[in-house]
Order: structure tokens, then C-alpha cells, then sequence
């Protein structure tokens, strides 16, 4: 491994004649259901690795993040002031509607515009017969840079490797682009692009910290069915420690950060770098404390201490549901025993865990939700979200429930988690209630800890009581009624797949 930490290349502006790059992230946080309830702001990584990119290959790019605006009307005066040859704009399902009027309003000024990001790489059909002159629906660095010199010197984008276009009603794809072989080409994220300020202040006001986002890997090797992995598929590819520690360096020196998420799918896979990395944190530093997302399956407990002495403070862990059944038929790769071990140890080390869970697979039993239940119960996690599971465009469970989306499917598919979005085995008053259900015993908590166990167990009790007594049956005469409209079972629809590595091992 290089000791020697990477060095941005110097800033150079670019010629006159450059090519001109406008970015657009159309997320806006208050549209967002979730964001009112976690309030987890982060720049979008896509954008600020892009705009760096570019910026380093004498593009002259900026960006406008929509995060804090009302709506997107900043994206029309930046246009203008700006004059791109090109407009980018980052794609979630969530923000499809905003993406659309983004293209309506890059066009009403003359301006090719091209999408790229997780949803239009999923339906890029969708982009294009909706406004967009292209998509990029893969890793978008090397595309941009020759896109964007193509509009400035006349070139049509169809045809460009790396894109999608339509040309009359005929789709055309141009030839694929090979993914970067070594990420710590990327420069460092133009944090200088956008309002970090925003960002790290509400973070500040909010925890007492200013907290920033990284991402030290692209892709994963693992293949839940419910996983949208439109970019980068099951491949994976790992930033070098020196590269990371140079990252957390400047978010340090420059911006006063003194907390990280790792942003990545899955922080660690390969067990050797994350254990250079976390001892090169302890000797160099920064010392900065630090959360990232894990599978049960790869924290190994004897890892843990040394991520504590690192600067861990919370892991997520996605749990999603406590009966193994479910488990497997999400094609997750994890055991119940895993979860349990892990949930131990952080307890046992002092780290918060947050846990995500799920309801509404297919498949799912009113006693699969009961064990995931008593789980939670068992390990009471600090944190957790409970969401009715969301169909991703692009992913198994997604064409599994496709002909039973309902309406509002296509709006909010890509946030929520409090909606049921497909004719699922229960109706969505069912699975409203168990969230209530998890809520309590996640209050519940607060009394076992902070005043008596006996209590909350008593009361967890009578939650349960009122849960067989008066809520299931009432429920289930509901479950039964939308059963007979829903047509054949889960189990016949979903489609048998390959499992996925259980060990961990990347697979690319
Ligand atoms: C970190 C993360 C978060 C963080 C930070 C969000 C943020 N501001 O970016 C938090 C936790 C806050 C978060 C929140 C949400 N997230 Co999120 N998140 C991720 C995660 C794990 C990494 C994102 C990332 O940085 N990727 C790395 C960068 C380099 O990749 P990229 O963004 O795809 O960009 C590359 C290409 O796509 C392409 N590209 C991207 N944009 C553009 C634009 C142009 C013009 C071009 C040419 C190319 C291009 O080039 C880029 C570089 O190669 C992804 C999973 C994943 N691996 O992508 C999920 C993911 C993006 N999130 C997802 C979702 C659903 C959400 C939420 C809507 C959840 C919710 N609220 O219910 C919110 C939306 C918040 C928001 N601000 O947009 C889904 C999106 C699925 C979909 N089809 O929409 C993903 C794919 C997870 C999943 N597997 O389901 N998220
Ligand atoms: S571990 Fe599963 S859910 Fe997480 S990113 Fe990989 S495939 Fe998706």
C-alpha cells in the first residue's frame, strides 16, 4: 500500500473556450417525508466527485443543490448567469417530478440537459421521453468530460459511449464505458461548489457537531433482492487508506469537521483495509469520530474495540427482519445468530446501533412480523427505523409487485417507508399499526432503562394483549378481504435467485 498521501492537482483555469457544466442536485429536503423525521442532511457524493472530476479535466463547472431551496427556481437563474453548454442533473426515484421541471427549465433556456444517478440509470426511457437529451445510467466521470466537450462542439450526444439517447422514437445506446480502475483518481469532492456551511451549521445546531459525508468505496458485492444497484451492480472497487485519511484530512482542516459517516453500501468489506485504516486513524489522525453502515455478517466482534479506540460512535445495521425465513427470501446472506452476536457486542462496547427493519416483504407472515417484534424487544436498540418495505425500480422485489403497485407508487418510491405501495398480504392499516407497535416498544426503552424494567415489561405486555385481542382480529378480517382481491401469492411471483456470497468476499 502507498504511504504516501495523494496530492490534489493544482487548480488551473481553464481556457476561455472551455466547456461549461451546470449540476443539479433536485433533491429538496423539505418535500422529503423521511427528512422531517431523521433530519440526515448530506451533500449528494455523485455531484461534488463529478464537479471534481470535470474541474480537474478543464471543464468549468458549478452546481446548484436544491437541498435547502423551496424549489427549483434557483436551477433557472443559475442558467442564466452561467450560460452551460450542458446541464447534469443527479437522479433519485424521489425526485423524479423535480428532475422533469429541472429538464423543462434547462430546455425553456436552450440547453441540453442529461441525467445520470440512480433512477434514471434504472428507466432511462422514462428521462428521455420526458425531457432529457441523454442518460448516463453507469459511473458518470468519464462520460461527462466527453459529453460535455461533444455539446460545446456541436456533436450529437447519441451515440456517446457511456449514454442513452433517443433519436426519433428509437432508444441508442452508445457503446459501454469500462468503470475507473483506480478510484483514488478521483479528486477530492468540490465541497467549494456548494453551501458546506448549510450543511455542517444544522448539523451542528442539531448534535453539536459538524458532520460530513464520505465515501471510501463504489459498489458491493452482495445482492439483496430489494437493493436497487442500478450503477455499479455487484462490483466493488476500494479507495486506498492514504487516499481516505487525505479526505478526512482536508473535511478536517478545511471545514472544522469533527464527525464522519461513511457513507459507503458497506463500510469494511475487505476486513485487511479496514484495519489499516482504522490503526492509521488512531497513529495519524484526524481524530474524528465516525458511524458507518455494517453487515452482522462481516463486524466481527474482535474489530469492534479497535473501532471504538478509532472514533466509533454509531452503527447501522440492517436487521430488517427478525425471522430467518424472511431473511433468506430477501436474499440477504445474514443469520438471525449473527444479529444477535453483533447487537451483544456494540451494546457490550458502548456504541449506539441503529437497526433497520422492514415489514410488508413479500412473503411475510403476521408471525414473521411477531418475531422481528420480539427481537427488537430483546436487543432494544438505540436507534431504528421500521419502514413498509419500498418496490426500487430495478431490483427483484420491484418486477416481482410490479403489476400490484398502486397510484402513488410512482411519486414516493423512492422515500417513505411509511406507505404501502404494492397490493402486499395485509392491508397498509396492518403494517401502520406494527410500526405504532415498534414505536411503543421503542418508548418502552426509555422507562426499562431510565426507571423499571418490571414496568416496561408489564406494559410491553399489555401492548401485546391489546395487539391479539383487539387489533389482530380487527386487522385480519381487513387481510382477508384484500387477500381475495390480490390474485396469486408472493411466494408464486417471486422469482427464484442466485444467493449472494455470505462470507463477504468481494466478488469484482
Ligand atoms: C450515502 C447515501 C445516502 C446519504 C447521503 C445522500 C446524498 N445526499 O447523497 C443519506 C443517508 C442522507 C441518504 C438519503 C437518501 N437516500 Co440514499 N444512498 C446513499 C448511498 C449509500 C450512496 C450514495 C453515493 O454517494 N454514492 C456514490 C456516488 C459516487 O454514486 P452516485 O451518486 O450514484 O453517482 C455516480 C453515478 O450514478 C453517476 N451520476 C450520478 N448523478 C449524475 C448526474 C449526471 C448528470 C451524470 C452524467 C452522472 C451522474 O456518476 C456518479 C459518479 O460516478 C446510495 C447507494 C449507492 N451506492 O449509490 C443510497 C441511495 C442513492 N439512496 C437511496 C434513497 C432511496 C435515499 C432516500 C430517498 C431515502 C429516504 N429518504 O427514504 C434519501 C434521499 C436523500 C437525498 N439527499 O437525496 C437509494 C436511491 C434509489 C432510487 N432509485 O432512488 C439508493 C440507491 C440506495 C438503495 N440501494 O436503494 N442516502
Ligand atoms: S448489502 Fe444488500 S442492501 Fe446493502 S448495498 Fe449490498 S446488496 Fe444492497
Amino acid at each position: 500500500m502507498p504511504e504516501e498521501v495523494p496530492r490534489e492537482p493544482p487548480a488551473v483555469a481553464p481556457p476561455s473556450d472551455a466547456p461549461r457544466v451546470l449540476l443539479v442536485d433536485p433533491y429538496v429536503a423539505r418535500e422529503d417525508p423521511m427528512e422531517r423525521k431523521f433530519v440526515e442532511l448530506y451533500p449528494s457524493l455523485g455531484i461534488l466527485t463529478l464537479a471534481a472530476w470535470l474541474r480537474s479535466h478543464g471543464i468549468r463547472t458549478e452546481v446548484t443543490d436544491l437541498t435547502f431551496a423551496r424549489d427549483a427556481e434557483p436551477v433557472t437563474e443559475h442558467i442564466r448567469r452561467f450560460r452551460p453548454h450542458l446541464v447534469g442533473v443527479h437522479t433519485k426515484t424521489l425526485t423524479l417530478p423535480r428532475a422533469l421541471e429541472i429538464a423543462e427549465r434547462a430546455a425553456a433556456d436552450g440547453v441540453p440537459v442529461l441525467a445520470g444517478g440512480p433512477d434514471a440509470a434504472t428507466r432511462p426511457e422514462r428521462y428521455l421521453r420526458e425531457g432529457f437529451d441523454a442518460v448516463v445510467p453507469s459511473e458518470g466521470e468519464l462520460t461527462l468530460v466527453e459529453a460535455a466537450t461533444r455539446v460545446r462542439d456541436g456533436i450529437p450526444l447519441a451515440g456517446c459511449p457511456g449514454t442513452v439517447a433517443l433519436v426519433g422514437h428509437r432508444i441508442v445506446r452508445g457503446p459501454a464505458r469500462p468503470f475507473l480502475k483506480n478510484l483514488d483518481d478521483l479528486p477530492l469532492p468540490a465541497w467549494d461548489l456548494i453551501d458546506m456551511e448549510a450543511y455542517l451549521s444544522a448539523w451542528a445546531e442539531r448534535t453539536g457537531e459538524r458532520r460530513a459525508a464520505v465515501l471510501t468505496s463504489r459498489g458491493c458485492p452482495f445482492d439483496c433482492s430489494w437493493c436497487s444497484k442500478p450503477t455499479f451492480g455487484r462490483t466493488y472497487r476500494q479507495q486506498s487508506v492514504p487516499r481516505v485519511l487525505a479526505e478526512l484530512r482536508a473535511l478536517h482542516d478545511r471545514y472544522g469537521v469533527d464527525y464522519v459517516r461513511f457513507c459507503d453500501d458497506v463500510f469494511g468489506v475487505d476486513r485487511h483495509w479496514l484495519e489499516a485504516l482504522l490503526d492509521a486513524m488512531v497513529r495519524d489522525g484526524p481524530h474524528l469520530k465516525f458511524e458507518c453502515l455494517a453487515r452482522v455478517d462481516l463486524l466481527k466482534t474482535d474489530l469492534l474495540e479497535q473501532m471504538k479506540r478509532a472514533g466509533l460512535q454509531r452503527v447501522y445495521l440492517g436487521v430488517e427482519s427478525g425471522s430467518q425465513k424472511m431473511l433468506d427470501s430477501m436474499n440477504r446472506g445474514t443469520r438471525l445468530s449473527q444479529i444477535e452476536h453483533v447487537a451483544a457486542s456494540l451494546r457490550e462496547h458502548g456504541v449506539r446501533q441503529f437497526w433497520f427493519l422492514m415489514l410488508g416483504y413479500p412473503g411475510e407472515t403476521l408471525d414473521d412480523i411477531e418475531e422481528t417484534l420480539q427481537m427488537f424487544r430483546r436487543f432494544s436498540p438505540e436507534e431504528y427505523s421500521v419502514s413498509i418495505a419500498v418496490p426500487v425500480p430495478g431490483t427483484r422485489f420491484y418486477d416481482a409487485v410490479k403489476d400490484r403497485l398502486r397510484g402513488r407508487a410512482s411519486r414516493t418510491a423512492g422515500s417513505g417507508g411509511s406507505s404501502l405501495l404494492y397490493e402486499a398480504a395485509y392491508p397498509e392499516t396492518l403494517y401502520r399499526w406494527q410500526q405504532v407497535r415498534f414505536a411503543w416498544e421503542a418508548r418502552l426503552r426509555h422507562v426499562r432503562h431510565r426507571f423499571s424494567p418490571e414496568v416496561a415489561d408489564r406494559l410491553s405486555r399489555a401492548a401485546d394483549e391489546l395487539h391479539e385481542r383487539v387489533a389482530k382480529p380487527l386487522l385480519l378480517g381487513q387481510a382477508a378481504r384484500a387477500r381475495s382481491r390480490a390474485g396469486p401469492s408472493d411466494a408464486e411471483r417471486l422469482p427464484v435467485v442466485a444467493r449472494g456470497p455470505r462470507d463477504g468476499g468481494p466478488s469484482a
